[in-house]
């Protein structure tokens, strides 16, 4: 046993407001490549009679403390840890100056400030603010910054980049440059930003409903410039979208957007100055896919969607990170969906929560989105508290509809602008407004899991009733009952649709009872019940239903969403059964039926029609397995595949030639529909006119979402062309690293015996590169998605993935914790890979200098 010290954990009950305040803070950075000095002064105010201050600062250099002018005496005044300053009799109201020195160059782990690819940059969500300085690193300390940035004149950093407005700039004597940035918002450190570097700027400006003139500057490394004008139009649709729908303007005079190379997550809201990973930033037809432009537009609208739910609110405390990160994701995915295509949005939202966050609700690190404890605030930033709070907030919205939703949000915003706010404070907002009772909606934020619904029906002839009632159950024994909207569809078996008196305007049935039943009237028929319109909770439906009533409601339900869940659910059936059976997968000839139809149909929605022969991915169909059988999951998803490639080979290749003679500039849909035919001919390998299709496809050099359809076709379907496709597109793309992380992944997501060889090889490829997350996330957390691959009988892959976390250990234990999540699941495994999981995780527990990161996760994988 190592004498590792257990990293503390923290509770949500334990809450309690700062014994100080910290008013406003003066930054100078005098930025320098291994010995950057910082000072920093603060004026403070106490708030708790006899408390001690207790600052919090990590792996720096202190080098001076000095309280009104006077400087402190070591170990008489104050004293300091590895974590934390203390200082001791601090007065009511004073003046508090630190100076310290950091080694930007040093971090590897791009938390606090860094020096990556010739750029000083910064990222202190959640709490590394602590890395720059002595600070109290919580969000409920709101405090006015004014940061002074000195760096070198020799043309290395042009731009000295802050939050708010550039008060001044200027040159020093001794060869240095410097810029004075004031943020006049009050804000916690969580939101300071730094950058320094040379880019190219795009810019442009947006004038908002109140007349103001607001200036936008996008920076991009030199030379891409030609693709940064789509981000900056996504940005002045998101300022005006937000104006129209939330009725919410942009407040400083300048903001800013850097997109930088090295970073560990997507983007970072910081006041006045985004921080984005350039894959966020960055995009033109031939070198990004439709996916890349529709992921752009959502980043950018997510991020300067916090400038209201985030930095004007913020969280009172870090438990409450799903107040901004669950309410933004709403608002960013109403956003894409208003300026797209709302159904196919949905839909691939569901697929998330449903592959994803069903997933970790199944596991060892399930949470409620407002959880109770926390080890590392990083290993926080989770499907749940994103999109499963996203779904509580759609659920507040289902509930009160838009008029009262945005009352809500009024009312929560005017009481708590400037100020650190909770969960309770938002319902409690909503509640206000429309008059509703949610003391039992509540517990949607304090329970984890997913409930899952079971509904039977009565039809009685005689005075044409139909009831149907509703039970709720829970994979966590001591949940309560939730309240769950559920929006419901009646249709006639000849595909009527039917609204009987008893059911409100907009379908929606409360469920709040563990069993509830609904009474209706006025029918002739038993009609067949389509429940769980446009997702309308995030819960498992669990009955098993029959196949011509599935076959009815892809036909006639009004939303797209239940005609696409019900294929769904007719995929997932056919697959369990024939797992179940040991039997080959077979479909209803009417779901044949009526793809071939799909395909053929000139006027259908060609995205939507993808999206019905978007069969379940393997980690998707584990998730309905409490013990998960690795093979048989392999063995039906490989079946079904090529059943529908046989099945509907003829109305593919018409629908393929069809899409792909009409395709317009903004055509997406037809691309998707494309691909998708593309995907499921190509495990056709003796066929000339296939090869001659993917070839022709991947000739479309203007347009990377069909370059890379292809390439991903070929590739996966280990077609005889794919080789030389990964070639072609290797010596074409080698000079553009985020397009060779497609090159990475498709490689890594091939389900075939040698792709781990073969990402063994690509690690040591000059495409890849330890340093940098994308890179890391492309090839290896791509692998780790890889269902049958990583769960390699013989444990290559499990071998594969962990001595990769060893070695991002210390190096970043942000994306090594990233790529640790599937190995946890190993009490749903068989006997043999739990062995071979146990041995491995246990012998990573004791590696020494284990990060905490990774310590929680084994920790709760190893619970009970
Ligand atoms: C869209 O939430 C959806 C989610 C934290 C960093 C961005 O703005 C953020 C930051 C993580 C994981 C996902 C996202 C972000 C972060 C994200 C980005 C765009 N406050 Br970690
Ligand atoms: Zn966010």
């Amino acid at each position: 046993m190592s004498l590792q010290l257990a990293p503390t954990a923290r509770y949500r009950k334990d809450y309690k407001p700062p014994s100080f305040n910290i008013l406003s803070v003066d930054l100078q950075f005098y930025l320098h490549d291994t010995n950057t000095r910082v000072v920093n002064t603060m004026q403070i105010e106490r708030q708790v009679e006899g408390a001690d201050l207790v600052l919090d600062g990590e792996k720096f250099e202190l080098v001076s403390v000095v309280l009104n002018d006077t400087p402190l005496v070591a170990g008489q005044d104050y004293q300091w840890s590895e974590t934390a300053l203390t200082i001791y009799n601090a007065p009511e109201q004073f003046s508090l100056t630190i100076e310290n020195k950091i080694n930007p160059s040093a971090n590897t782990a791009l938390e606090g400030l860094y020096k990556s690819a010739g750029v000083f940059c910064s990222q202190c969500e959640a709490e590394g603010f602590r890395f720059i300085t002595y600070f109290l690193d919580r969000p409920d300390v709101l405090a006015v910054y004014t940061t002074t940035i000195y760096a070198p004149d020799n043309g290395e950093y042009p731009y000295l980049l802050s939050n708010g407005n550039k008060l001044a700039e200027g040159k020093t004597e001794n060869g240095l440059h410097w810029a004075k940035w004031h943020d006049p918002f009050p804000k916690p450190c969580y939101l300071f930003a730094l950058v320094a570097g040379n880019f190219d700027c795009l810019e442009d400006s947006f004038t908002t409903a109140e007349g103001r003139l607001v200036q936008l500057q996008l920076f991009v490394d030199k030379g891409n410039l030609s693709q940064a004008g789509f981000a900056m139009a996504s940005l002045k649709n998101s300022m005006a979208w937000d104006e129209k729908r939330f009725g919410l303007s942009y407040d400083l005079d300048i903001y800013m957007i850097v997109a930088v190379d090295f970073f560990n997550m997507g983007a970072m809201e910081n006041k006045g100055l985004n921080v984005f990973n350039a894959k966020y930033v960055l995009a033109d037809p031939a070198s990004a896919t439709d996916q890349d432009f529709i992921n752009v537009e959502a980043v950018i609208g997510h991020e300067y969607f916090h400038n209201w739910t985030g930095n004007r609110v913020t969280c009172r405390d870090w438990f409450q990170l799903s107040l901004k990160e669950g309410l933004t994701v709403f608002r960013e995915q109403e956003f894409s969906a208003d300026m797209g295509m709302r159904a196919v949005n949905r839909i691939q939202d569901v697929r998330i929560i449903r592959t994803h966050q069903f997933e970790e609700d199944a596991g060892p690190t399930a949470h409620a989105i407002r959880p109770d404890k926390v080890v590392e605030m990083n290993n926080f930033y989770t499907v749940t508290i994103y999109n499963k709070g996203a779904e509580v907030v759609r659920m507040l919205h289902t509930l009160l509809g838009e008029e009262q939703f945005q009352a809500g949000i009024q009312e929560y915003i005017s009481q708590q602008d400037g100020k650190a706010a909770t969960c309770e404070d938002f319902v409690q907002a909503m509640e206000k407004v429309s008059g509703k009772e949610l003391i039992q909606f509540r517990r949607w934020y304090s329970q984890p899991g997913t409930p899952e619904i079971s509904i039977s029906s009565c039809f009685k002839r005689r005075n044409k009733t139909f009831s149907i009632t509703i039970a709720q159950a829970s994979d966590k024994p001591s949940n309560a009952p939730f309240h769950i909207p559920i929006k419901v569809e009646f249709i006639t078996a000849s595909g009527e649709s039917i609204h009987p008196p008893e059911l409100a305007e907009n379908g929606l049935i409360e469920l709040t009872e563990p069993i509830q039943t609904f009474d209706f009237t006025g029918f002739n028929e038993a009609p067949v019940v389509a429940p769980l319109a446009n997702f309308s909770a995030p819960v498992k439906l669990t009955d098993h239903r029959e196949s011509s009533e599935l076959i009815t409601i892809t036909r006639y339900a009004t939303d797209p969403f239940l005609r696409w869940d019900a294929v769904q659910q007719l995929y997932v059936q056919a697959l369990k059964d024939a797992i179940e059976q040991n039997a080959e997968v077979a479909l209803p000839s009417a779901l044949i039926e009526a793809l071939q139809a799909a395909l053929l149909d000139n006027h259908a929605d060609p995205a939507m029609t993808a999206l019905l022969l978007q069969t379940p991915s393997e980690e998707g169909l584990a998730t309905e397995f409490h013990s998960i059988p690795v093979e048989g999951i392999e063995r039906v998803v490989t079946e079904l595949h090529a059943l529908l490639s046989r099945a509907l080979h003829d109305e593919l290749i018409a629908a393929w030639q069809r899409t792909s003679a009409q395709y317009v500039a903004s055509d997406i849909a037809g691309r998707m529909l494309s691909n998708t035919c593309i995907n499921f001919l190509s495990s056709r390998h003796n066929s000339e006119q296939v090869a001659q299709a993917i070839s022709q496809q991947f000739a479309a050099k203007q347009s990377m979402t069909l370059v890379f359809g292809a390439l991903q076709a070929a590739v996966h379907n280990e077609h005889p062309l794919a080789k030389e496709l990964l070639a072609r597109f290797e010596s074409d793309w080698c000079q553009a690293p985020l397009v060779m992380d497609k090159w990475l992944a498709v490689q890594a997501t091939t389900r075939s015996a040698h792709t781990l060889e073969r990402v063994q090889l690509l690690m040591a490829h000059p495409a890849f590169n330890w340093g940098n997350p994308n890179r890391i996330y492309a090839l290896l957390a791509s692998f780790s998605h890889n269902f049958s691959q990583l769960h390699r009988a013989d444990g290559a892959g499990y071998r594969l993935l962990i001595a990769a976390i060893k070695r991002l250990n210390t190096a970043n234990p942000q994306v090594a914790s990233r790529l640790l999540s599937p190995l946890l699941k190993w009490q749903r495994l068989d006997t043999t890979r739990q062995a071979l999981l146990r041995e491995l995780l246990t012998e990573l527990r004791a590696m020494p200098n284990l990060a905490p990161d990774l310590f929680e996760k084994i920790e709760q994988s190893f619970a009970d």
